[in-house]
């Protein structure tokens, strides 16, 4: 990838894609090519192709997605499932067809199946039962990872895939219906504290272990492996650590300063156990996260306060 190279970013205005600009900008990548839904509507393929056809991006990043957190995803399977893997389908087939160098797909690390042994290696994909709450998203990213498998096999294209664990940081969504647990938690410690209430009300047992990864170390890793990575073999990207969801909830109500209780609602779902990544293979290669958790979380605290979500 040259600094002048025709570089197109889809999902641009989400967490990953805004995260990926940033870091592409940051090391002074000059063409980059955004779209937003209403320019290129990615669930289109007459709208999809027309575009490649007439930007021929050479390098593309393919982080548009359906996403949301455990109610959102068994809310509307039938949404996550359609909807990713139309967008994805549509853009790996019109990379490869208007002759892109090289695209990059990123999953997630639900694609395990629930009771895989613990860290999770690339190779348990497909060796067992999906998590029921995330199993409609887990199916559409399974078949980007094999489409991109399938490019690569039949046509020659250069697909890679990543997979990375739970992300978070600046860009996130905080709504308290769709969101991942992090930046819930930010909002929920934050509005009691505002509020002065006592008491947080948390979903689940709170036993639950994840693993998080600050976004702008995922960019970075999705920038570093677009570079440097050709294999058919999909990668995870994690940090490498986890902890439980109520150690987690400590840790954000001691970062936004809220001192009260925190209860656990077992009436909703706890998801999957545990979904901790085994990156051996990504740190082989010379790559390594760089923000822990506590400063991660701290410095997306602060970019909640400074937003329109606080
Ligand atoms: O992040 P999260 O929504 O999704 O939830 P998953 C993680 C854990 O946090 C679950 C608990 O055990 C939840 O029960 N939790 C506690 C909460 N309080 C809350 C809360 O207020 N909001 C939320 N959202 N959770 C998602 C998948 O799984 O992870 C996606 O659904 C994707 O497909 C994504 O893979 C990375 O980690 O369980």
């Amino acid at each position: 990838m040259q600094k002048t190279s025709r570089i197109f970013v889809a999902g641009h205005r989400g967490l990953v894609g805004s995260a990926i600009v940033r870091n592409l900008e940051a090391h002074g990548f000059q063409h980059l090519i955004l779209r937003t839904r209403a320019e290129v509507d990615l669930l289109n393929a007459d709208a999809v192709n027309g575009f490649f056809a007439k930007e021929r991006p050479e390098f593309v990043f393919l982080a548009a997605a359906k996403v949301g957190g455990i109610l959102a995803n068994s809310t509307y399977p039938a949404d996550f499932l359609r909807d990713n893997l139309a967008v994805q389908n549509n853009v790996i087939d019109a990379a490869y067809r208007y002759g892109a160098t090289k695209l990059q797909f990123l999953g997630s690390s639900c694609i395990y199946p629930k009771m895989a042994p613990q860290p999770l290696k690339e190779e348990y994909l497909l060796t067992g039962p999906l998590e029921p709450t995330n199993e409609w998203y887990a199916i559409a990213k399974i078949a980007g990872i094999k489409l991109c498998e399938a490019y690569r096999q039949q046509y020659g294209f250069n697909a890679i895939s990543l997979m990375p664990t739970n992300l978070y940081g600046p860009g996130d969504n905080f709504d308290l219906q769709t969101s991942h647990v992090l930046p819930a938690l930010i909002r929920k410690f934050h509005e009691a504290k505002l509020n002065d209430t006592n008491e947080v009300t948390l979903w689940g047992t709170g036993t639950p272990k994840r693993e998080f990864l600050h976004v702008d170390d995922l960019a970075s890793a999705a920038v570093f492996l677009m570079q440097n990575y050709n294999d058919k073999q999909f990668l995870n990207v994690g940090a490498g650590e986890d902890l439980t969801i109520a150690e987690l909830a400590k840790l954000v109500a001691g970062v936004v300063g809220f001192k009260g209780k925190t209860l656990f609602d077992p009436s909703k779902p706890d998801g999957t156990p545990r979904k901790l990544m085994d990156v051996s293979r990504l740190h082989a290669l010379g790559w390594r996260h760089q923000i822990e958790l506590e400063a991660g979380l701290r410095s997306t605290y602060e970019w909640f306060l400074a937003s329109k979500n606080s």
